[in-house]
């Protein structure tokens, strides 16, 4: 009998698979709908701000059968409204199904209001956060790249929270000298940052719509974070740079690209210990997780492989 149970940040999963943050996860239901469907060893909310936040103008999503884009700008129900969900109804479920915050600000001092608030509640709060460094929509935002002095900044405030582990949810790098210098930073607070999660949408790509023939999008002008097979050969090699460069006590969540079992493997082959799914998700909805499982479970068992810690792992070139 294959084995497909794993950890993250010492919790234990009973499978690899979990939903990449902004996927049917907004709301108490789609949480929920989480909790009953087989196959998903964790999950986390969308990513969170201190205050609600309706989003960007609509339409704000579009699909391809290659995979999707979108320009959602942050629209989540705030902190508080997470908190609520989590002590009233989510840690009941805690055991069956980690499910974790997805954390995000627009800057360092807005980060360190939500942790403060986090660590003085009486409320039960999850042990795991998903910080996010790289949301690639905001009107008006940044270009999507990875700010290192940003990134360091935030690993400063992190460390001063040393009862809760966190992970980074970064964008893509596209290079390895890059991947080195985010890697050496980060692996100095090894002591609280237990996974990497690479990688976040491709940022500002553009797709236009068959029937209209202008961008699937109305915010920033079309441009959006693209999802999907488009991204499968870019998360691959994400994970193989970042499983290089970090510690051997950091894990990686391999995000982007994820349709079917094979591309859950590659992903742990290339040094993933856990994969997210996103556009299939959007488009199949949970049950993509049930059917992910068993086509992982069968690859194993073709090959003879019977525990996730088997499965051969790339070696740097
Ligand atoms: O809400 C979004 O527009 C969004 C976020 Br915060 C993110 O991290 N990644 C993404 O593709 N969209």
């Amino acid at each position: 009998m294959v084995d497909v149970r794993t950890n993250l940040a010492g919790l234990p999963l009973a499978t690899p698979l979990m939903n990449a943050s902004g996927c049917r996860c907004t709301t108490l239901d789609e949480l929920l709908q989480f909790v009953w469907t087989p196959g998903m060893g964790a999950a986390v909310t969308k990513s969170m701000t201190l205050l609600a936040r309706e989003g960007n103008a609509k339409p704000r999503y579009g699909e391809t059968v290659h995979g999707t884009i979108n320009a959602n700008g942050l629209c989540n129900l705030g902190l508080d409204m997470y908190m609520h969900h989590y002590e009233k109804t989510l840690s009941v479920f805690s055991e069956a199904l980690p499910t974790f915050f997805s954390l995000s600000a627009m800057d360092v001092r807005a980060f360190e209001h939500m942790l403060t608030k986090l660590a003085k509640t009486q409320q039960d709060v999850p042990p795991l956060f998903e910080v996010n460094v790289s949301c690639p929509n905001l009107v008006g935002g940044g270009n999507g790249a990875l700010d290192l002095v940003h990134l360091s900044r935030v690993l400063g405030l992190l460390h001063h929270y040393p009862q809760f582990r966190f992970g980074l949810k970064l964008p893509p790098l596209f290079s390895m000298a890059l991947t080195r210098r985010a890697a050496d930073i980060i692996n100095l607070y090894a002591h609280v940052v237990k996974f990497v999660t690479c990688s976040n949408s491709l940022p500002k790509g553009l797709l236009i719509g068959p029937e209209t023939d202008k961008p699937m999008l109305a915010p920033n002008g079309g441009f959006g974070g693209v999802g999907g097979v488009y991204m499968k050969p870019v998360t691959l090699a994400e994970v193989h740079r970042f499983r290089q460069c970090l510690d051997k006590g950091i894990q990686i969540v391999g995000c982007g690209g994820v349709v079917c079992g094979r591309d859950v493997y590659d992903l742990l082959v290339a040094g993933a210990d856990v994969v997210q799914v996103g556009s299939t998700l959007m488009h199949e909805g949970p049950t993509c997780f049930t059917r992910l499982e068993l086509e992982l479970r069968g690859i194993m068992q073709a090959k003879n492989i019977l525990r996730l810690a088997q499965i051969p792992k790339l070696t740097a070139p």
